[in-house]
């Protein structure tokens, strides 16, 4: 299996635990804060699905396909998914970017551009593909522990 197909599947993998842990917390504790700072469960799980699209048009047309507008659109349109709604949407645009990343040449995937979310570091498309991976995996450690703060300490 080359890098490309292992980060697709891990991807997957990561999208199916995100969804299982989310829907590990009762309904009414979705929208819980810890100590009413920290990010909820739906709005951790909302930001882990409205990213695929964009990392989708990155990998599809370049980096610079994405600014800060395209990004702050993008998170008004997120805030309001419902947790069904989203994941949906997550699944959808992961395959997207799956898709997108399979259209590329090992060339185009290990090509170097400046990095958008590292001012002053470079990085390649398929760096930049692998940034939802390790988002999701961020989010369902954040989600698991707002679960140990509601006293449930199963692994789900
Ligand atoms: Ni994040």
């Amino acid at each position: 299996m080359d890098a490309r197909e292992f980060l697709i599947l891990l991807t997957d993998q990561q999208v199916d635990a995100l969804f299982r842990f989310a829907r590990a917390v009762p309904e009414e504790q979705r929208e819980w804060r810890p100590m009413d700072r920290g990010r909820s469960v739906l709005d951790q799980v909302r930001e882990c699905a409205g990213v695929p699209r964009l990392l989708a048009l990155m990998v599809a047309q370049g980096p610079s396909a994405v600014g800060g507008a395209e990004f702050e659109a993008r998170m008004r349109e997120w805030s309001a998914w419902t947790l069904d709604e989203a994941e949906t949407i997550c699944r959808e645009d992961t395959r997207a970017l799956a898709e997108a990343l399979r259209s590329l040449s090992e060339d185009d995937l290990e090509r170097k551009f400046p990095s958008p979310f590292r001012p002053g570091t470079e990085t390649s498309i398929l760096e930049l593909a692998a940034t939802h991976c390790w988002n999701l995996i961020y989010h369902v450690g954040q989600i698991a522990y707002i679960q140990t703060l509601l006293g449930d300490q199963r692994m789900h």
